[in-house]
């Protein structure tokens, strides 16, 4: 591991926090110890704007994340930089605009790594300032070069962007391989049960969902009808690594096992965690003790499931008498999405639960509900209470991070540097930002978006989704039309062209 301090008194502090009874600062006085303070990302998947009690959910209890959101800074205005996975988490990691780079798209379990090697990436700056850096839970962000032999060691991935720890799966829940992979190494591996891989075709014997429902204990309704896993079809194919595979009803555990002993065991260094949940994506596998804890169904059991896993997540940082050295940033990928491809009962017990709260459209999907999702910073003793209306993206926590760290990094990319809008101390956000969902973009700027004509469907009827395509320009005021009910393109056409413009000089169109 490479350490590489900004000044000789971090190195000093750092040090003096690894000796035992030195290091320690009672009455907080310490202001050079608390200018690295831990770094934790809470990514949830496909958790919409109206999923958790503090943007109004009322069927699902989630007090946890309530009390990160109701004691920290609840931004109603943050934003992914995509209506979907890899798009948002290559963004959040890089800084970058995902349209910038054209394989930032959903990716199968078989892509290659996604990021180059040689950018700077926000673990990697974290790096250069003295902290140690880890990944826990999804990764999602393809892995080698395209070829991987599952049985070797695994690379370039997660520790050769900037992690100097990681525990993850390759892709999503629903996609083989289902394995977890630790520091390049698929954890359980027996060498005599190889693991092989497919995204094109199945392995001659092997059972899937579509020639064998008799196996299953869960349905497909669209897609995922390959491999069965536990009894859950998947998508891709994939042969032997039965010791290895994961249990997905403890996957939630696993994960959080690993990212408190990520934290115990290097809380005497700044530390910077990026955990990756996976819930409530696609299969919806909650623990026993969970299932029942909402009348939704796996879909809001998870949600409640991922809560309890935060609660115990933080009550190891206060055990460990780190909470108040901790920022936290709790977020989600992308939107939500009711049914994306399983018969769980999500449709049929969802009542009134609303999803994407008072925004329109979902997962995958260029309105508001795709990518303005929840988004809180926490940091006990350091934030305030707060509710902020400035306009934020995930791609601002690496400049902003940065700042925070006093980094000698120059942050050159499309992140922007919000400091005290991350602490609650400015409203003063994001002037504009493009939107991104499945390779098509759209704009946010002021009160406004901004949707460019779109060929395609209006509405998914898998996912029972509006994507936002139309053959005309969109255009609608958030302020007095949040739900974007109202196309003002043929009203405004002065804001409207001001709109295209503004999208226009970034987009590079
Ligand atoms: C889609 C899958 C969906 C989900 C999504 C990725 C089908 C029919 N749908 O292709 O279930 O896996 O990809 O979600 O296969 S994401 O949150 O990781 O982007
Ligand atoms: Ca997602």
């Amino acid at each position: 591991m490479k350490i590489y301090f900004k000044s000789p008194l971090a190195l000093f502090f750092i040090l003096m926090g690894l000796l035992p009874g030195c290091g320690s600062d009672p009455d907080g006085e310490d202001e050079s110890m608390q200018d690295l303070p831990n770094i934790v990302v809470i990514y949830m998947d496909d958790l919409g704007y109206g999923d958790m009690g503090a943007y109004g959910a009322t069927g699902i209890p989630t007090p946890n994340m309530d009390r990160l959101a109701n004691e920290g800074v609840r931004f109603t205005e943050g934003y992914s930089a995509s209506a979907t996975c890899s798009p948002s988490r290559y963004a959040i990691l890089t800084g970058l605009y995902p349209w910038r780079n054209k394989n930032a798209k959903i990716l199968p379990g078989t892509a290659p790594l996604l990021i180059d090697t040689a950018t700077m990436t926000l673990p990697r700056m974290l790096q250069r300032a003295g902290y140690y850096t880890g990944v826990v839970g999804k990764w999602h962000l393809g892995l080698g070069d395209g070829k991987v032999n599952w049985n070797e060691h695994i690379a370039p991935g997660p520790n050769e962007v900037g992690f100097d720890h990681s525990f993850i799966m390759a892709a999503t829940q629903d996609r083989v391989p289902t394995v977890y992979i630790e520091n390049g190494e698929v954890v359980g591996l027996d060498p005599n049960d190889p693991i092989q891989i497919s995204y094109q075709e199945n392995f001659e014997g092997e059972p899937t969902g579509l020639n064998n429902p008799e196996m299953l204990k869960m349905n497909y309704s669209h897609g995922h009808n390959n491999s069965i896993v536990n009894g859950i079809p998947r998508i891709g194919f994939m042969k032997g690594g039965e010791k290895a595979k994961w249990k997905d009803e403890a996957m939630a555990d696993t994960f959080l096992e690993e990212a408190q002993k990520f934290v115990r065991t290097h809380k005497n260094q700044p530390f910077f965690l990026y955990y990756g949940f996976q819930q409530p994506h696609v299969p919806r596998t909650p623990h026993p003790r969970f299932v029942g804890a909402t009348d939704m169904g796996p879909r809001g059991d998870v949600i409640v499931e991922a809560d309890a896993m935060i609660g115990a997540f933080i009550k190891t940082l206060e055990e460990e008498g780190l909470a108040e050295n901790t920022l936290i940033i709790f977020s989600s990928d992308n939107g939500p999405v009711v049914d994306d491809g399983y018969e769980d009962q999500a449709v049929e017990r969802l009542g009134d639960h609303t999803p994407s709260g008072p925004l329109r459209g979902g997962k995958y999907s260029l309105f508001e509900a795709g990518t303005r999702v929840p988004f809180v910073t926490y940091w006990p003793g350091r934030i305030a209470p707060a509710t902020s209306d400035a306009l934020i993206s995930q791609i601002d926590l690496m400049a902003s991070l940065a700042d925070l760290v006093d980094s000698d990094v120059e942050v050159e990319n499309d992140s922007k540097a919000l400091l005290d809008v991350l602490m609650g101390q400015s409203t003063d956000g994001r002037d504009q930002l493009i939107l991104e969902a499945r390779g098509r973009t759209a704009f946010r700027k002021g009160s406004w978006a901004m949707i460019p004509p779109y060929p395609g469907v209006a509405l998914n009827k898998w996912t029972n989704i509006e994507l936002g395509n139309h053959p005309e320009f969109q255009l609608y005021n958030l302020d007095e039309d949040l739900g974007q009910q109202n196309n003002l393109a043929e009203e405004k056409p002065d804001k409207l062209k001001e709109m295209v413009q503004g999208f226009e000089e970034i987009r590079g169109h």
